[in-house]
């Protein structure tokens, strides 16, 4: 059974089951990808990150909702987020557990309301408290929403312009920008403006991620060229100026490029030396710390984040399943 099929297959049984409860290991793996689906039927499922004990907790972004899925694949929807807003690109984004859980019992989340995107904090099954508010959102696009813990502790935020160039070369706005903050939501000490901003210039970023303990990120274009930077604090990134290398002074180029017709990058993920960035064109890029290399599993359509777990596997989100693999 080809892969295409197999996934048409498990849609459809979870659609009937439940457009809530997902059912387990709804598909087997087909034996050409070394990549299996563990949970179907979702809603744009966005993000996904592990509790201490190695439950993954995740977002779908047009059901609002957190769910919990096990080391079975068994998925539970834990919450519906109120004052969510939900268009193509907005909605229940990001997610990223603390790294003191054990002890605060505190996950964050990344989300649109009507008025602008926002991070919050949370209990699971508890409403939500906002730590970072005003980021700014468009009509419809460029709403960045990934959020991901460093190796320092602090909290970091992938944000878009909102549909405002201008936003990303404003040092006083929070779109279109890295966020690095304190789990208050106040800036994180030593960033490089006193600020919340520690750098700006991005259009969309939509992946963060840690190698050899530099921050790596994705950034969508506009109509040319897609991104991948290695981001100083600080530094500017150049949109709108620059779409892709430019050589403009004082505007920091990214690692890689490609067109935007066949990158469209969203979560990013640093797993066995490797980085593994989402594309929403299809498939999931595999590259060097360079960013040469090329896309795995373009069977799956567009993915939406990978995330290497604490079971030794990556995770594949795609909108409507996760995968575990290997990587290969
Ligand atoms: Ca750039």
């Amino acid at each position: 059974m080809s892969l295409r099929r197999t996934l048409t297959c498990a849609f459809a049984a979870a659609t009937a089951a439940s457009a809530v409860a997902v059912p387990a290991a709804a598909a087997e793996a087909p034996s050409v990808q070394a990549i299996k689906q563990i949970a179907s039927g979702l809603n744009q499922a966005w993000s996904i990150d592990f509790l201490p004990d190695g439950t993954g907790v995740f977002t779908q972004k047009d059901a609002k909702t957190i769910s919990k899925i096990d080391k079975a694949g068994k998925v539970t929807t834990v919450q519906t987020i109120p004052g969510v807003s939900v268009t193509p690109e907005a909605g229940l984004l990001g997610i990223a557990v603390s790294p003191k859980y054990a002890t605060d019992q505190t996950v964050f989340i990344y989300y649109t309301t009507s008025s602008d995107n926002r991070i919050a904090k949370l209990k699971l099954g508890q409403a939500p408290t906002p730590i970072v508010t005003g980021i700014p959102r468009g009509a419809n696009f460029h709403h960045g929403g990934r959020i991901r813990f460093g190796p320092d502790g602090y909290l970091y935020a992938g944000t878009g312009d909102g549909q405002n160039g201008a936003n990303a070369q404003n040092k006083n706005s929070l779109g279109g920008k890295v966020l690095r903050v304190t789990t208050d939501g106040a800036p994180a000490p030593g960033n490089p403006f006193n600020s919340r901003v520690y750098s700006y210039g991005h259009r969309n970023v939509q992946g963060l991620t840690w190698a050899n303990g530099q921050l790596y990120v994705s950034d969508i274009g506009a109509n040319k060229l897609d991104e991948l930077n290695k981001v100083e604090p600080g530094k500017n990134y150049g949109w709108p100026t620059c779409e892709g290398p430019c050589n403009t002074a004082g505007m920091t180029n990214p690692v890689k490029a490609w067109p935007t017709s066949s990158a469209t990058p969203s979560g990013l993920a640093a797993y066995k030396g490797s980085l593994y960035m989402a594309s929403l064109k299809g498939g999931t890029f595999k590259l060097d710390l360079n960013g040469n290399g090329g896309k795995l599993w373009t069977d799956l359509g567009r993915t939406r984040d990978a995330t290497a777990g604490p079971d030794g596997q990556l995770y594949t989100i795609t909108p409507g399943a996760i995968y575990v693999s290997d990587g290969s």
